[in-house]
């Protein structure tokens, strides 16, 4: 099987301080914290911004600042947020693609998002494919539906996704898939061939749904934006205890954990 890809969601756009005291949220301690799960064995970093109160936002230049600051501390793949937060709009949350990041998300479709609709028309789906060609960033293919498969596939035999396609199967958000072994193998086993695929599973399914992708060949999505607890009713410290805790895992089921050189000639983001 080819190496582990590991990548940490250290923020996200919806988790509080309120919730857990240990959330990254300025500049300076999320490129710490990139910079120990990055030690910990993490080679993608999925990066959400937050404004001086903690709220969340796309703006360009506090990315450029974060950027900058994890480049400072280590080589890992930066792959910027175009999801943002529900209710912002297209245009904002485009904003951190023309940083040209060595990767973007790019969400398929529209899904409720808990009590919001997380807003993908057809249209903006278009134009952040595009932005990503016109900037040279790759796509990681945010899949929370079933459905949304299709429509990457189809915007791939438009010519508007590279030759190497990457997936992130989003599971267990309220009002989109549940994540469960038989959704997983659903997606799964529609990709084509060469695809590369990750699992990210919300509060207490990240740790099952993510050693079933260490076991099926598949990558792992962890860290805060998804679940902030270590096991039931106990706070991870960290998001790096919880990179720290996969990348044992992948080691006692016999899995390499990718280094960051392996995951760009993976994903193919070098040449
Ligand atoms: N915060 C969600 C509404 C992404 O990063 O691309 C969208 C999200 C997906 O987090
Ligand atoms: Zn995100």
């Amino acid at each position: 099987m080819e190496p582990l890809i590991i990548t940490a969601a250290l923020t996200g756009a919806e988790v509080t301080r309120e919730q857990t005291p240990h959330l990254p949220l300025t500049p300076e301690e999320i490129a710490d914290a990139a910079y120990a799960c990055w030690r910990a064995g993490a080679s993608i970093l999925h990066l959400h911004a937050r404004d001086e109160q903690g709220r969340p936002t796309q703006d360009r230049s506090v990315y450029q600042r974060i950027i900058e600051l994890i480049k400072e501390r280590c080589d890992i793949i930066v792959q910027v947020s175009t999801g943002g937060a529900v209710g912002m709009t297209a245009e904002e949350r485009l904003q951190p693609v023309t940083l040209s990041p060595e990767m973007a998300t790019l969400s398929l479709g529209t899904v409720n998002f808990g009590d919001g609709v997380f807003l993908n028309t057809p249209q903006d789906i278009e134009a952040f494919a595009k932005a990503m060609i016109q900037h040279g960033v790759r796509p990681e293919l945010e899949i929370f539906e079933v459905g949304m498969i299709t429509t990457a596939l189809r915007l791939a035999k438009q010519g508007l996704l590279p030759h190497h396609l990457h997936f992130d199967f989003v599971m267990g958000i309220p009002g989109a898939i549940d994540a469960s072994a038989e959704n997983l193998l659903l997606m799964k086993n529609q990709l084509p061939k060469g695809a590369t695929w990750s699992v990210a599973a919300v509060g207490r399914h990240q740790l099952p749904m993510n050693t079933m992708a260490i076991v099926l060949g598949g990558h792992v999505r962890t860290g805060f934006e998804d679940n902030i607890y270590y096991r039931k009713g106990e706070l991870a410290t960290s998001n790096a205890q919880l990179v720290e805790r996969i990348a044992r895992l992948a080691n006692e089921l016999g899995r390499d954990v990718s280094t960051v050189d392996k995951t760009r000639k993976l994903l193919e983001l070098t040449f």
